[in-house]
């Protein structure tokens, strides 16, 4: 078992700081149902856009469609950012995609792992699944990004053995106070650029491969996924796809 010592807190007053010049008012608190739910109320009631809440656990984390997100106390980094994006609504469908870019490239800069996306938005080292992003937009101004990372996360406390942690895959650090500094500023870099979809698509392993998509009606769609397109759908055989599930019929390396 990890004691608390190999599990250290979060430094909630230094990460406060640290992210304040960049415009994230962080808060690190113990235990929530969700974070995305916590986020998600505060927007709702005026909360300015910058809000990030962090879980040093979650009770009832999320995934998509319902489904959930588990992490033990201090295994990994489960978070919410606010965001009053100046896009058009019809362009958010881009921001969980762009949160993915900002942790596949904190786990390349900082832990020196070979991260890549799947589509949409799953974050993959050797094929398997470290973080996970659940966007929910919250009212007609505010989305809520929401991001589990698992950091010294063991096999044995990970749902299946198609996920992974950043420990568990070898990475350079585990020290979660630097994964979070860095995915937040990676995430306010992404969200400057000119073209976030060229770096999306630069990181994104399911482009090109063979895939079934499972849609979310239940039926299943196998071909090859041909790229994601301006708005953020994927493409399979010529025809665009806003949502769903990726299986890569060959094993990718990252
Ligand atoms: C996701 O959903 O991957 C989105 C996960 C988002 C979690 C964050 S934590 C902070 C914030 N607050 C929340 O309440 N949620 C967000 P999806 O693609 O639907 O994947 C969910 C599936 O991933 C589950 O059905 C499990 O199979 C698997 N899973 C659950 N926990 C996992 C973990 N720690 N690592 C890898 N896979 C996991």
């Amino acid at each position: 078992m990890y004691g608390d010592l190999d599990r250290p807190p979060l430094r909630q007053t230094a990460l406060a700081r640290a992210l304040a010049a960049d415009g994230w008012h962080v808060e690190v608190v113990e235990e929530v149902s969700s974070t995305n739910a916590v986020v998600a109320d505060r927007a709702r009631a005026g909360e300015p856009a910058g809000l990030v809440v962090v879980a040093e656990q979650q009770t009832a984390g999320r995934g998509r469609l319902d489904r959930s997100w588990v992490s033990p106390p201090r295994a990994g980094l489960t978070f919410s950012a606010l965001l009053r994006p100046t896009l058009a609504p019809a362009r958010w469908g881009w921001l969980p995609l762009l949160a993915g870019v900002a942790v596949a490239r904190t786990l390349r800069d900082r832990a020196d792992l070979d991260a890549v996306l799947k589509w949409p938005n799953d974050v993959l080292v050797d094929g398997r699944k470290v973080c996970g992003v659940l966007t929910e937009v919250a009212d007609a101004t505010a989305v809520v990004v929401g991001i589990g990372l698992n950091v010294t996360t063991r096999a044995d406390e990970l749902p299946h053995d198609q996920a992974t942690s950043v420990g568990a895959a070898g990475g350079a650090t585990t020290d979660r106070d630097t994964l979070l500094r860095a995915v937040l500023r990676q995430l306010t870099a992404v969200l400057a650029e000119d073209d976030p979809a060229a770096s999306y698509r630069g990181l994104c392993s399911t482009i090109g491969q063979p895939v079934r998509l499972d849609l979310p009606a239940g039926r299943s769609v196998t071909g090859t996924a041909d790229t994601v397109d301006d708005d953020g759908r994927l493409v399979v055989d010529g025809v665009a796809y806003a949502a769903g599930d990726v299986v890569h019929l060959r094993p990718t390396g990252g």
